[in-house]
C-alpha cells in the first residue's frame, strides 16, 4: 500500500497497526478463497481490483468527493433508500462487516450472545479499522431486529453522527404510512446535511441510476439460471457485496461487462463446473465482506450456488422503483412502494419470503436450499424452521445451518454440507 494511503488512514483516525493486521488477513483470505477458483470470468478482474483497493482507492475517491462538497452516508440495511441519498448529492456506502474484530472490547458493550453482524460493526468501530465508517458524514441505523435496535442505542455515544430510521414490522396500511413518514423525515435529514433541496428531476435521475444498478444484477442473476452455471456463487456473491461500496455507474458497467461474457458462456454451454453439478440456493442472513465461509465450503464440496435469497442478494436487489412520477411526492411514493416489498424476517407475518424462496428454487432450478442463520439472530433462526418445513413438504431438500464468523466450525460444517450435497446427487 502506498504511503499516501497510510497518511489517509491516519487522518481518518484508524489504528494503523490493527488495520494492517486486518488487511493482511483479508488479503490472505481473498487469495485462498477467490483466486484459487477455476474458470473465473475475465470480468471478475475488475472485482479483484476493487477488493485489492477496498480500503485504498475507493476511500480516496470518497474523500475526494467530500473535498468537492459531497457528503457520504453510511448504512447498515437495505431499507435505507439510496435514491434519496443520491438525489441529495450524497454517496451511500454499506457499513455492515463480515469479520470478527476487537471482540474483547465489543463484549464490554454488548452481550456475548449478540449476532456476529452486530458485534462486527462494533468491533470495526472500537478497533478503529473501518475507513468507510470514519469517512461517513451521517451513519444511518434502523429499527429492524431487536439486536440492531438496541445496539444503535449503544453506538450513538461512540459516533457523532448517528441517525436512526424507524422501520415498520407489519405490512399493513399503517406500516406503509410509517415507512412513508420515515422516508420523508430521512429526506429532510439528507437535505439538512447536504444543503440541497431534493427536486423531482434529481430524484428521478437517482431512481434511474439505482434501477440500472439493480437491473445489471438482475441480468447477472438470470444468467445463473443456466446449467452449467456460468459463474460461481462466490463470484456472484462478491458482485452483490461490492454493490454496496462502489460508484453506482461504474458498478453497473462492470456487471454488464461480465454479463456480456457470461452470455457467450451460456450460448457455448461453458460453465464453472460441469452440467448437472448439484445446484444450491442460499437463503437467510446477509453475508457482508469478508464473510465467505459457507459459500466457500459449499463450492469446495462439489456443488454450485445459483442464487442468494438474502439482502446481499435478491432480497436486497429485486424490484425496481417506478420512475414515471412527475412530482417529488409521486416519486417518493414509488420509492415507498418498492421498499415496502422487502421481506426481511423482522416482518410479521412474512409469507412473502417463503414464496420468494420457492420462486427462486424454480427459477434457478435449485436441487436444494441451504438456510444460513447467524447464531443469535432470532428473526432468521426462528423463520428457518417453518421455511425448511414448508420446503421439505414440497420435497425440496433443505439444510439449516447456524454459524458465526469464526473458522472453528469449518470442519463440522463441511461434513454436514458434503453429506447434504451427496444426497442431492
Ligand atoms: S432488511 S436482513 S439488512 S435488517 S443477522 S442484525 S437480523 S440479529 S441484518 Fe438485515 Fe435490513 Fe433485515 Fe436485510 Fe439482526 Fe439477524 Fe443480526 Fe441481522
Amino acid at each position: 500500500m502506498s504511503e499516501d494511503y497510510r497518511s489517509m488512514w491516519q487522518n481518518l483516525g484508524l489504528d494503523l497497526v490493527a488495520h494492517d493486521a486486518l488487511l493482511g488477513v483479508l488479503g490472505k483470505f481473498y487469495q485462498d478463497i477467490y483466486l484459487t477458483q477455476q474458470n473465473r470470468p475475465e470480468g471478475m478482474g475488475y472485482f479483484d481490483f476493487v477488493m485489492s483497493e477496498v480500503h485504498g482507492l475507493r476511500i480516496k475517491e470518497l474523500l475526494d468527493e467530500k473535498k468537492a462538497g459531497r457528503k457520504i452516508i453510511g448504512s447498515y440495511c437495505v431499507f435505507v433508500p439510496e435514491e434519496i441519498v443520491l438525489a441529495g448529492n450524497a454517496t451511500m456506502v454499506g457499513l455492515c462487516a463480515g469479520a470478527d474484530f476487537a471482540m474483547e472490547e465489543v463484549e464490554k458493550i454488548l452481550p456475548r450472545n449478540t449476532c456476529a453482524l452486530i458485534k462486527s460493526t462494533f468491533g470495526f468501530k472500537l478497533g478503529k479499522v473501518c475507513p468507510y465508517l470514519e469517512a461517513s458524514d451521517m451513519i444511518v441505523g434502523e429499527n429492524t431486529c431487536d439486536g440492531k435496535k438496541k445496539a444503535y442505542e449503544s453506538l450513538g455515544p461512540l459516533v457523532s453522527n448517528l441517525y436512526v430510521m424507524d422501520i415498520p414490522q407489519v405490512k399493513s396500511g399503517q406500516g406503509r404510512a410509517l415507512l412513508k413518514a420515515e422516508y420523508q423525515r430521512f429526506k429532510q435529514a439528507v437535505e439538512k446535511l447536504t444543503g440541497v433541496a431534493i427536486d423531482a428531476a434529481h430524484l428521478k435521475q437517482a431512481i434511474e441510476t439505482v434501477n440500472s444498478k439493480r437491473q445489471a444484477i438482475h441480468r447477472l442473476s438470470k444468467l445463473r439460471q443456466a446449467d452449467p452455471a456460468p459463474i460461481s456463487g462466490l463470484d456472484a456473491l462478491l458482485a452483490n457485496q461490492v454493490f454496496f461500496y462502489d460508484n453506482p455507474l461504474r458498478f453497473t458497467d462492470s456487471v454488464n461487462k461480465i454479463c456480456d461474457e457470461l452470455e457467450k458462456r451460456v450460448a457455448e454451454k461453458k460453465g464453472v463446473s460441469p452440467a448437472r453439478t448439484p445446484r444450491i440456493l442460499m437463503s437467510g442472513c446477509p453475508m457482508a465482506v469478508p464473510n465467505w465461509k459457507l459459500p466457500w465450503i459449499v463450492e469446495t464440496s462439489g456443488a454450485v450456488i445459483v442464487g442468494e435469497e438474502s439482502c446481499v442478494g435478491e432480497r436486497g436487489t429485486r424490484n425496481l422503483v417506478n420512475a414515471s412520477g412527475r412530482t417529488v411526492d409521486e416519486l417518493m411514493d414509488a420509492i415507498v412502494d418498492r421498499y415496502f416489498q422487502v421481506d426481511c424476517a423482522i416482518i410479521t407475518p412474512n409469507p412473502d419470503r417463503l414464496n420468494h424462496v420457492e420462486e427462486m428454487v424454480k427459477a434457478y432450478k435449485a436441487d436444494g436450499v441451504i438456510h444460513y442463520g447467524l447464531q443469535f439472530c432470532q428473526p432468521y433462526l426462528m423463520e428457518a424452521i417453518p421455511v425448511a418445513k414448508a420446503l421439505e413438504d414440497k420435497k425440496i431438500p433443505t439444510l439449516r445451518i447456524e454459524t458465526d464468523y469464526s473458522m472453528e466450525d469449518v470442519g463440522q460444517l463441511k461434513t454436514r454440507v458434503e453429506a447434504f450435497i451427496e444426497m442431492l446427487k
